[in-house]
């Protein structure tokens, strides 16, 4: 959600964080107390070697890698360093676009046509390499396609719907230095008793609101101060919005109306262990992590493709959708043989609206992917607490305003999840003649990648088990968007109802908003020719004297035949299943292959569908829609999605109606949460997770995970302080 980078601080930022990941503990720990000696064991995992994973040690990881060498291998292996360079040389020598070399938005592999990925086998020749790029020349958004073999541009078309491309780095700077450069700042800046250099401004999306902002790109430029505190989202500047043009550079609109709201204090908003002045009143936590004697069971071929127990898949970070998971294949129990399940799963948008219609607050209602890129905004992932021991640690390459390309390191880790759940288990009463006790531990393979869109933090995790699931869930977690406010406790609020928010603490109110994150799942059982089939649940009455029941459940199945069947609203008085099945593909019992989408805990948008925020986001108005797959139809939010009219969205593309049965269809579903802050997500909030699964339904013709071995005794070595030992 969330707010923006963070200007002239990027970059500073940037390394602050590299080294505090690299060394916080050793620097930080002996503050509090005396820890165990936990640096020295019997089973010391460090001298263990991964030497088959090709991987890279955690106290390597964040040295930047060179990848200049990279080479594709797979037909959906992202560009390389050096194919980035190649399109830029094309792109500086297209006519069309000189003499000026225009701002790239948007520079990525044009995935090749599916059938021709599908059809691909390893040791084939790569289909034909291309680029996709989108360009911003002369207030003109250009698609170019390039095609890398053949060293050309083979289309050029101009963006004439409503929207503009994803925001760089150099549009949010360039607003910053409009923004802190404005006369007017300084006395609104005086006025609060903060000096021009203790602000930290971010640069929330301006949204759409009317013919006003058409025509030009605008977005909002709000300010913090950042004395004593890294998290100055604490400290805002209430009621001082500018609205920036980024590319005339001019404030076309300065808003203060903040008059009286003090500028909330900064103690205690700092959140980082070294600034903690006395330790936690709780008993400390033990060292804690995963032992895997023999190293971790997965492998990571070519760069990119995931093995690991019945699993295969390719993995990639991509600078809009942040984690990209294709090619999804588990072997099927009897035969070991691969199977499809997935094609490709993304999250395509996110969409945060907050609840206050204010001067100051009305267009914050942010499309994260679209309009900041979920990938462009993760950063790397600090090793034994975003991901476990033995993770492995991939980097994103990715494309800056200039075409340049750049890596940013360690933004996904993979590893193996084992917190001690159970995958199946039974024992028998020894009453029966069998005394049995059976239970088989539940370990499996997650992929995850954490964006902090602004003040935001957004953990996404692709998470395999063995039983063929696939459960996928996004985390909470980062700085609310805070306003400020003249009370400093809810009983001086003389009418709380007319807040936009609980107080979370002196002076701060916790706007209450929603987040919405719409997933792209273009799920292929078996093969692309499937079926999208709801499994209702309905109430059947018995008649007079037929049973001592009165009602039962019965399961009935509608087949979806258009995209009218497919789009739902979660009921919990309507249950259903959701499966995508197979019809070609049957069990030896002939149940179609299949499997179905299970909800976990969501929230549905209550905005008007009028509403402008709604109605760019009204692919959040179901939970689920099927489409049939179109390889233009990526993003749920629109291609151009910054300031877009919602004319591009999944909703007008499902309205067409196209038929769904029996075609490769993708299905779509978005996870949402309510956020009613409290004093707990103050200064920095406690992760909040949700989540959904993918699991199969007949896919398999038993029990998967029958054949697998529990753990023994003897595997595990036990692990001691070796002062101890
Ligand atoms: C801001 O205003 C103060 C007081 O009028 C003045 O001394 C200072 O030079 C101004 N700073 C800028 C950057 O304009
Ligand atoms: C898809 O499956 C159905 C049912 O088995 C079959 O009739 C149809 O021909 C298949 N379509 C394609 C394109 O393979
Ligand atoms: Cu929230």
């Amino acid at each position: 959600m969330g707010t923006r980078p963070l200007l002239r601080l990027t970059f500073i930022l940037f390394i602050i964080i590299l080294l505090f990941t690299c060394s916080w503990y050793s620097l930080n720990l002996p503050v509090f107390s005396d820890p165990p000696q936990a640096t020295s064991w019997l089973c010391n995992s460090e001298s263990r070697v991964f030497a088959h994973l090709g991987s890279v040690l955690e106290t390597e990881i964040h040295k930047p890698r060179d990848h200049m060498e990279d080479v594709p291998h797979h037909p959906l292996d992202p560009l390389t360093m050096r194919e980035i360079y190649k399109v830029r040389t094309i792109l500086s020598t297209y006519p069309p676009l000189l003499p000026s070399f225009p701002a790239i938005h948007s520079l990525s592999l044009d995935e090749p046509h599916k059938d021709l990925v599908l059809k691909w086998k390893e040791g084939d020749p790569l289909p034909p390499r291309k680029a996709l790029v989108i360009a911003l020349l002369n207030g003109q958004s250009h698609v170019l396609c390039v095609d890398l073999d053949l060293g050309l541009v083979t289309s050029n078309k101009i963006n004439h719907g409503s929207g503009y491309p994803m925001l760089t780095m150099n549009d949010i700077s360039v607003a910053m230095q409009v923004a802190l450069s404005h006369k007017e700042l300084n006395k609104s800046t005086i006025k609060r008793g903060i000096s021009l250099s203790d602000l930290t401004c971010i640069t929330p999306s301006a949204g759409w609101f009317g013919p006003d902002e058409e025509g030009r790109r605008i977005i909002k430029v709000q300010c913090f101060s950042n004395q004593g505190t890294p998290n100055f989202y604490m400290r805002p500047l209430e009621g001082l919005t500018m609205t920036v043009d980024i590319d005339k550079k001019e404030v076309v609109k300065f808003t203060d109306t903040g008059g009286g709201i003090p500028v909330p204090k900064g103690t205690d908003t700092d959140y980082r262990f070294k600034s903690q002045k006395e330790p936690p009143r709780m008993k400390p936590i033990n060292p804690i992590s995963i032992e895997q004697p023999l190293g971790p069971s997965f492998t990571v071929e070519d760069g990119h493709i995931v093995k690991w127990a019945n699993w295969e898949f390719h993995l990639k970070a991509d600078q809009r959708a942040g984690i990209v998971i294709s090619r999804a294949m588990v072997s099927d129990s009897e035969t070991g043989v691969p199977r499809s399940v997935m094609y490709k799963g993304f999250s395509s948008e996110l969409f945060v609206p907050y609840m206050d219609p204010d001067e100051n607050w009305y267009f914050k209602s942010y499309m994260d992917a679209g309009e900041f890129g979920m990938g462009a905004t993760a950063l790397s992932l600090v090793p034994l607490n975003d991901c476990p021991r033995h993770s492995y640690y991939m980097d994103g390459i990715f494309v800056s305003w200039d075409g340049k390309p750049y890596v940013q390191p360690s933004i996904i880790c993979l590893f193996e999840r084992y917190a001690g759940d159970i995958s199946w288990r039974h024992s028998e009463i020894p009453v029966n003649g069998f005394n049995i006790r059976e239970a088989r531990p539940k370990v499996s393979l997650v992929a995850r990648m954490a964006a902090s869109v602004g003040n935001y933090d957004y953990i996404f995790d692709w998470e395999f088990q063995t039983d063929g699931l696939i459960h996928v869930a996004v985390a909470l977690s980062g700085m609310l968007m805070v306003k400020g406010t003249p009370h400093q406790t809810a009983d001086q609020t003389p009418n709380q109802e007319a807040a936009s928010g609980p107080l979370i603490s002196e002076n701060l109110i916790g706007v209450v908003h929603d987040h919405f994150i719409t997933f792209h799942l273009d799920m292929d059982i078996d093969d692309t020719n499937n079926t999208f089939v709801k499994v209702n649940l309905v109430k059947e009455e018995t008649l007079p004297g037929q049973s001592p029941r009165k009602s039962y459940l019965k399961a009935k199945r509608n087949t979806a035949k258009t995209e009218d069947d497919a789009r739902i609203k979660l009921k919990l008085y309507e249950p259903s299943e959701f499966h995508v099945i197979n019809p070609s593909r049957r069990s030896r019992l002939g149940n179609p292959a299949g499997y179905k989408i299970v909800p976990g805990r969501n929230a549905a948008s209550l905005l008007d569908h009028l509403d402008p925020p709604q109605l760019r986001s009204a692919f959040t108005n179901n939970q689920i829609w099927v489409t049939p797959y179109n390889r233009n139809e990526q993003w749920a939010g629109g291609l151009f999605t910054y300031q877009s009219k919602g004319d591009d969205t999944l909703a007008a593309w499902s309205k067409r109606n196209r038929a769904i049965e029996k075609k490769d269809i993708v299905l779509w579903y978005t996870l949402g949460f309510h956020h009613i802050p409290c004093q707990e997500d103050f200064p920095i909030m406690p992760t909040v997770s949700s989540s959904f699964e993918l699991k199969p339904v007949n896919f398999f013709e038993s029990n998967p995970i029958l054949k697998a071995a529990p753990m023994f005794e003897k595997d595990l070595p036990v692990c001691r302080p070796a002062t101890s030992a």
